[in-house]
């Protein structure tokens, strides 16, 4: 995989990147590892993904494109050493961080034959969470393979969907039974939503189906509308590929509104109502519709609203500090956006930097290059930890900002190797896979 020469001043700009990755990474490897994260201010470690050693896998690949030798040795060495946890770990989380990250640091040296085998260990030991009428449950207990539904009893449609991982353990492997198990859920999924001609309420329960009543593309949802684009078009699955069509029409014309001629919101819809609330989570999307687009999966016109519903995920930003909140309303007196006391807090999240990627691979309009580098500068300025490393803030409309004491490992995974690839101008193939935490699947 092949990277572009940037020109001035991008090419620094994707340097400063790279100082922040390693700086992220030294912060959690001095005082965290092998914990799961960094907790910046007290300086220690939590695990707050089974003890899984979640950081050190999120930032393989990224430590590799930003070629930090040393540094990636160290999370290469930490990887290996995981073990199958002895405690119950969310399916999801560890397929997308844990596995997802030892897949991309395969993609980027496919001899690493050491990494793909401690691939294919954690991903057989994820299978128990699987069953043969295609449901998948929320937790596993890796180490014995004790199966459980986490105790609201039911899983998301986001947690439920992993095809790209588990079609790549398979090709990888030459394991069928991965991508078997992955590809049972997706189809009940699929069929569930009448192959893409409704989208999907979040929550799934093993003998009622489809319930409860919120219809979003932020939280729960997110992920599963992306992995039928790129589980489905992207590797060539027709009727997923058509079921993300038709799903693509489905929010085009039940949840979007307009705010103005250049941005448009995504609404939530509960009990078939539209809700005017929008989480930051959902700015994956227009890099999504971008993408698309560019492909042909999708007509043109959705690169024109990709491009208008990154417009309001780039105004998220338009705030004092620069940063995002976790989610936004939608005013009814016409145009703007409104940010509730309880949403103020910034996680550090990757959305719009994905999709600024997208959308500048797919138009090669400079514009969201500068969009990119003004939300890094705002994290760079307000995201610091005293200390080392990067924290998530309280409230980013109140300067001085307020740490909190966690570094999410997607900060290394996704946040700044989006980043990075903007600047870089990272040459991505046509039918690149990256997974909903940023890992390559192939190249
Ligand atoms: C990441 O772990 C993944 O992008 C996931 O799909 C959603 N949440 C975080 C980032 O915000």
């Amino acid at each position: 995989m092949a990277s572009c020469e940037a020109t001035p001043p991008w090419s620094a700009r994707a340097a400063a990147v790279c100082e922040w990755v390693r700086e992220s990474w030294q912060a959690y490897h001095s005082a965290a590892a092998p914990r799961d994260t960094l907790a910046p201010i007290r300086r220690t470690g939590r695990d707050d993904f089974g003890g899984l050693r979640a950081t050190a896998h999120d930032a393989l690949d990224t430590l590799r494109l930003c070629r930090l030798e040393a540094e990636y040795a160290e999370a290469r060495a930490l990887a290996l050493g995981t073990a199958p946890s002895d405690q119950f770990v969310n399916v999801f989380e560890t397929t997308i961080r844990v596995v997802g990250g030892l897949l991309g640091a395969v993609a980027l040296d496919p001899d690493d034959v050491a990494l793909r085998d401690k691939a294919r260990e954690l991903g057989a030991a994820l299978l128990p969470a699987f069953s043969d009428d295609g449901f998948v449950v929320s937790d596993v207990r890796m180490s014995t393979g004790e199966a459980r539904q986490a105790p609201w009893g039911a899983s998301s449609v986001s947690e439920a969907m992993l095809t790209p991982e588990f079609r790549a353990l398979s090709r990888l492997t030459g394991d069928a039974r991965f991508a078997r198990a992955a590809n049972a859920a997706a189809d009940r999924l699929v069929a569930l939503s009448g192959n893409g001609t409704r989208l999907l309420p979040v929550m799934w329960k093993r003998h009622e189906g489809l319930t409860g009543n919120r219809i979003t593309l932020g939280a729960r949802g997110d992920s599963y509308y992306e992995y039928l684009f790129k589980g489905g078009c992207l590797l060539g699955v027709e009727h997923e590929c058509t079921a993300f069509r038709r799903a693509a029409a489905a929010m085009r014309d039940t949840l979007f509104a307009r705010l103005d001629a250049n941005a448009t919101f995504v609404d939530e819809l509960v009990d078939g109502a539209r809700q005017p609330k929008m989480d930051h989570l959902v700015c994956f999307l227009p890099g999504t519709l971008a993408w698309a687009a560019h492909l042909g999966v999708l007509d043109d016109d959705y690169l024109g609203l990709a491009a208008s519903v990154f417009e309001t995920c780039r105004r998220m930003h338009d705030t004092p500090t620069g940063l995002a909140a976790e989610i936004a309303h939608r005013r009814d007196d016409g145009g703007g956006l409104r940010i509730a006391a309880a949403d103020r807090h910034n996680l550090l999240r990757p959305e719009t930097l994905e999709s600024a990627f997208w959308l500048w691979k797919a138009t090669r309009d400079e514009h969201y290059r500068h969009a990119s580098w003004r939300i890094v500068e705002a994290f760079a300025t307000h995201a610091r930890a005293p200390s080392g490393g990067f924290c998530s803030v309280d409230d980013m409309l109140a300067t001085p900002t307020t740490c909190r004491d966690e570094m999410p490992s997607y900060w290394l995974a996704e946040t700044l190797k989006y980043a990075y690839m903007t600047f870089a101008d990272h040459d991505v193939g046509r039918r690149v896979v990256l997974n909903t935490e940023g890992h390559f699947l192939s190249n």
